[in-house]
């Protein structure tokens, strides 16, 4: 299998965020990366490919074009009240506040397009975000040109990134781009089977109600978990959309015999809604050992997953998410991986 990475995703370092009331290092670091990076190379899964670029005509597709235009000018703008390290977001437009108007202030605007403090973004961020992107596409390339299967390793992650908003480390919902690409490639229906810890409700608001692209989330519940606000088991889809989003809230403490009932669940109902194309949404936070998480999947279970997805015997494209256990992220991401293989 053939990966997509630029180490421009470097420059999204340094970043701060809130945990437990403390202004933190945010877990969401680029050594992410280079620990899955350096596990490719040890098992040999295939070679590693430069992303190309791409324009944001297909990502305008599931994203508000004024939401795309801010992006680039919220680290300038930043910068031009004479700040410096991260830009992070304290106000929200929440019930009984008006969401319709787009403040003049940077703050005002941040709050505006987010819906946590979880997005700090520095000097390097809109690169990575836009390379992250980049990869997403080049890889979903790799698909529509014949592999069997590619591996988009993403950083920032995006499910959590919804039509106009950011959130949860996410900008650009690189899963959500590529499956509008390959529909605008030709296929008919595409699946997201997010394997994340966390719900992502960024993808699932994009195409709620959409019939063309299938949704299934397995994930923590929300009344337990991040994002709190999506994801219960009666969110179906709207509209035409009815019936084609799918979520599997799980309670803490979840292990592989549980999680593993709920996939082979959406397995089967992805398999009859028969996709030209899966996207999977690959986060390893649901390992036992994930410091932000608390599902208690090990090491052993991550190529399971890969031999599951493998056998719907569909052409498939793996975007990295989430996963904090940073030395073991390599193993597990890249398990996955040669589980699919195998
Ligand atoms: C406050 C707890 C909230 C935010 C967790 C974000 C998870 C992101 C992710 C992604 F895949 F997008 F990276 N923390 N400290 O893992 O879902
Ligand atoms: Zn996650």
């Amino acid at each position: 299998m053939k990966t997509v990475y630029s180490p421009r995703h470097l420059g999204h370092s340094g970043n701060m965020e809130l945990v437990a009331g403390a202004i933190v290092p945010a877990f969401e670091m680029p050594s992410r990366a280079d620990f899955i990076l350096s596990r490719l190379d040890e098992v040999k899964l295939g070679p590693v490919i430069d992303p190309t670029e791409h324009d944001f005509s297909t990502a305008a597709r599931v994203h508000r074009q004024d939401y795309l235009d801010f992006l680039p000018t919220v680290y300038p703008r930043w910068k031009a009240e004479g700040r410096d390290g991260t830009a992070l977001p304290f106000t929200w437009p929440t019930r009984g506040l008006r969401g319709d108007v787009l403040p003049e202030s940077i703050d005002g605007a941040l709050g505006y397009y987010s819906f946590d403090a979880g997005i700090g973004m520095v000097e390097g961020s809109w690169d990575a975000i836009k390379s992250s992107h980049d990869v997403a596409l080049t890889a979903a390339g790799l698909v529509q040109g014949g592999e069997r299967a590619a591996y988009a390793l993403c950083r920032p992650p995006g499910h959590h990134a919804g039509a106009a908003f950011m959130g949860g480390y996410c900008f650009i919902n690189n899963a959500a781009v590529a499956a509008q690409w390959f529909l605008d490639q030709g296929a008919k229906r595409v699946s997201i089977l997010d394997v994340d810890y966390h719900h992502g409700n960024g993808t699932q608001e994009i195409f709620y109600a959409r019939s063309d692209v299938q949704v299934i989330n397995f994930h923590a519940d929300p009344m337990q978990e991040y994002p709190y606000f999506l994801g219960h088991a009666d969110e179906t889809g709207a509209g035409e959309g009815e019936g084609f989003n799918l979520n599997y809230p799980l309670r803490w403490g979840t292990s592989w015999e549980s999680w593993n009932a709920a996939l082979e669940d959406g397995c089967a109902k992805l398999a009859d809604y028969a996709p030209d194309v899966v996207v999977v949404s690959l986060g390893v936070d649901t390992f036992e050992k994930d410091p932000i998480s608390k599902f208690k999947l090990t090491t052993e279970d991550f190529p399971k997953i890969g031999a599951r997805i493998a056998k719907l015997g569909l052409p498939t494209l793996f975007v990295q998410e989430g996963g904090y256990a940073v030395a073991d992220i390599g193993v597990n991401a890249v398990g996955v991986l040669t589980g699919f293989e195998s």
